[in-house]
């Protein structure tokens, strides 16, 4: 099925400069980009972003270490994405994540895990109403769509 998930490329990532080849990797798969943007993450889309952590004793270090640098934030869009999106990032802790996946490759420990990745689709549909106004995604067809419309 067709879905969308939100993906943000954390502060770690933006400050070693990794933005292009972590795009790169969502690009090469044939995932669709509908929506992109840099952003300063506030406290108030922090604490909503990371509700379900509330009381965690990682808690207060995730919220300070979101808002530490700026995300790029963004709306990816194809068929299973938002599985396929979490296997491409790899394991939430890097020292299980595979080899080749993005957490696997680019990520030293858990606290700096480089990339996020909405877990299911009320998660994505939350995350992305945070940090995105309907009007930020846009709708385009990419050439595998226009080729795969004029085959049928
Ligand atoms: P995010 O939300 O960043 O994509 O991560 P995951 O969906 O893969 O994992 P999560 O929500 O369980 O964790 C959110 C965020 O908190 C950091 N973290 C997590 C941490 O520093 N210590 C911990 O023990 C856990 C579980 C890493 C990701």
């Amino acid at each position: 099925m067709k879905e969308r998930t939100f993906i943000a490329i954390k502060p770690d990532a933006v400050q070693r400069a990794l933005i292009g080849r972590i795009i790169a990797r969502i690009e090469e798969k044939g995932y669709k980009i509908v929506a992109l943007k840099m952003l300063q993450v506030t406290k108030e889309q922090a604490a909503s972003h990371y509700a379900e952590h509330v009381g965690k004793p990682f808690y207060t270090s995730l919220v300070k270490f979101i808002m530490s640098a700026p995300i790029v934030a963004m709306v990816v869009e194809g068929e299973d994405a938002i599985l396929g999106m979490r296997q491409i990032m790899g394991k939430t802790n890097p020292s299980n994540a595979d080899v080749g996946t993005i957490r696997g490759d680019f990520s030293p420990e858990m606290s700096y895990n480089v990339i996020h990745g909405s877990d299911g689709p009320e998660s994505a549909e939350r995350e992305i109403g945070i940090y995105f106004k309907p009007e930020e995604i846009c709708e385009w067809k990419t050439m595998f769509e226009i080729v795969k419309e004029y085959n049928s």
